[in-house]
C-alpha cells in the first residue's frame, strides 16, 4: 500500500492523450488515489521510459515499483489490484462485449477522433497545441510551449492519411460519427453506463476516443454537447466518479442482470462495426501475409524491422460505411482482438452459441473467421510473434 503522502498509482500521461484517458477513466470511476504526471516529469525520463523501453504514454508506476506501458496491460494490472465486484456477475455476452469495446476503443473511432482534432484547427489549434506543449514543457514561457506543441502537432497531423482520413472520406467520417453519437445518446437515455448501472472496462476503453479527443477538444466537445448531451454526461459521470447520478437516481450500481446485452448498445456496435469490421479482417490478412513471408521468425521476435509497438503492415482498402477507404493495416489492434476471439473460442455449448450469435448481431460475424497463423504478443513493449 502507499506510504505517507504517496499516491497509490502514478499515471504518466497527458490530458489530451487518447490512451491516457482510458486509464484515467478507470482510476477516476473506481476512486483509486492517483497522481497524474506529465512526460516532462524528471521521473519519467529517469525511471519510467528506461523501464518500459518506450516513449509512449500512458505509463503507470505502482507503489511496489512495477512500471507498465500500454493501456490494456495497465488495465489488466489495475483490475487485478482493484477487483470490481460487479464484474464477477458478467456472463459470456457481457465479457465478450467489454473485450470487443476495448478493440473499438483502440482504433474503431480513430477516424473521427483524429479528424475532429486536426481538421478543425481554426477552432482547436490554440487549445490542442497548448495542451501538447504544456505536457512537455509546463511551466515554460508561452513561446516555448507553443514551439513544443507545434512540433508534436505537425507529426500527428501527418498520420491522417494513414488512418484513411482524406478529402474523399471526410464526408462519410462526419456522417458516420453523427449517427454514432445519436445511437449512443439513445443508449444513455436508458442506461448510465454501457452495460447498465455500473461502469465496466468497455466504458473505460471508450473514454479514450470519446473523452480524450471527442469529449474535450473544442470543436468535437461542442458537437457532442449540442447533439448528444447524454454522451457528454456519461463522460462527466465517469470523470467525476459519480456514485449516484441524477438522471438515474434509483438505479442500483450494477451491470444489467442475466448477462443481458442492452439492445441500444447492440444497435450502436452494429453501426460501428459497419465501419470497422473490414479494418480487422483485412489487417489480419496482412498479418498472415507477414507470417508467411517470415516463416522463421523465432518466438519473441518483433513484427517489424524497426521494432515498432504499432507497426503499419501495409496499405489496405477497407469498406468504411460503404466507402472504399485506403489506409494502413492495423497491427497492435490485432493483438487486442485476440482477447474477444480467444474468449469465444474458449466457450462451449450454449455459451458459445450466445456469444457467436451476439457477434453476428452486432455485425462482427466476419471476425469469427479470423485465424492468425501465429499468436501475437508484446515483447519489450513492441508487437511480437509469440
Ligand atoms: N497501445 C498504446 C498506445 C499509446 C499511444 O499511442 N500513446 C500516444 C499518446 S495518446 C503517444 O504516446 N504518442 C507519442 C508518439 O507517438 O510519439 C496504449 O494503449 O497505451
Amino acid at each position: 500500500m502507499s506510504g505517507a503522502g504517496r499516491a497509490d498509482v502514478y499515471l504518466y500521461g497527458a490530458p489530451a492523450s487518447l490512451y491516457t484517458a482510458k486509464v484515467r477513466a478507470f482510476l477516476r470511476a473506481r476512486g483509486v488515489p492517483f497522481e497524474e504526471r506529465f512526460p516532462s516529469h524528471p521521473d519519467y525520463r529517469a525511471r519510467v521510459r528506461p523501464a518500459v523501453e518506450s516513449h509512449r504514454i500512458p505509463a503507470v508506476e505502482f507503489p511496489d515499483g512495477l512500471i507498465l506501458q500500454d493501456s490494456a496491460v495497465i488495465l489488466d494490472e489495475l483490475e487485478r489490484r482493484y477487483p470490481d465486484p460487479s464484474a464477477a456477475a458478467m456472463g459470456p455476452r457481457q465479457i465478450l462485449l467489454t473485450r470487443l469495446m476495448e478493440v473499438v476503443g483502440d482504433r474503431g473511432l480513430a477516424k473521427p477522433a483524429m479528424h475532429f482534432r486536426w481538421n478543425f484547427l481554426p477552432v482547436n489549434e490554440g487549445f490542442v497545441v497548448g495542451e501538447f506543449g504544456r505536457s512537455l514543457g509546463f511551466p515554460a514561457p508561452a513561446e516555448e510551449i507553443e514551439r513544443l506543441g507545434q512540433r508534436i502537432a505537425s507529426k500527428m497531423a501527418s498520420y491522417l492519411p494513414m488512418l484513411g482520413i482524406t478529402e474523399r472520406t471526410i464526408p462519410v467520417i462526419e456522417r458516420a460519427y453523427g449517427e454514432s453519437l445519436s445511437l449512443l445518446n439513445t443508449h444513455f437515455s436508458a442506461h448510465p453506463y454501457l452495460l447498465g448501472g455500473a461502469p465496466s472496462r468497455g466504458d473505460y476503453a471508450l473514454m479514450g476516443p470519446l473523452y480524450g479527443h471527442l469529449g474535450r477538444d473544442p470543436y468535437p466537445l461542442q458537437l457532442m454537447q449540442r447533439t448528444a448531451p447524454l454522451v457528454f454526461r456519461w463522460t462527466e459521470r465517469i470523470n467525476g466518479g459519480e456514485r449516484a447520478t441524477p438522471e438515474f437516481s434509483n438505479r442500483p450500481r450494477e451491470l444489467l442482470a442475466d448477462d443481458a446485452a442492452p439492445p441500444t448498445l447492440v444497435a450502436w456496435l452494429r453501426h460501428l462495426f459497419a465501419g470497422f469490421s473490414d479494418d480487422l479482417v483485412l489487417s489480419a490478412e496482412r498479418m498472415n501475409a507477414w507470417f508467411d513471408a517470415n516463416p522463421d521468425a523465432p518466438p519473441g521476435s518483433w513484427v517489424s524491422a524497426e521494432g515498432a509497438d504499432q507497426p503499419a503492415l501495409g496499405e489496405i482498402v477497407v469498406n468504411y460505411h460503404g466507402v472504399a477507404t485506403p489506409q494502413q493495416a492495423l497491427g497492435h489492434t490485432l493483438w487486442l482482438l485476440q482477447r474477444p476471439l480467444d474468449w469465444v473460442e474458449g466457450l462451449s455449448g450454449a455459451a458459445r452459441v450466445v456469444a457467436e450469435d451476439l457477434m453476428r448481431e452486432i455485425g462482427a460475424g466476419a471476425l469469427l473467421n479470423i485465424r492468425l497463423r501465429r499468436r501475437l504478443t508484446r515483447m519489450r513493449g513492441r508487437l511480437a510473434v509469440a
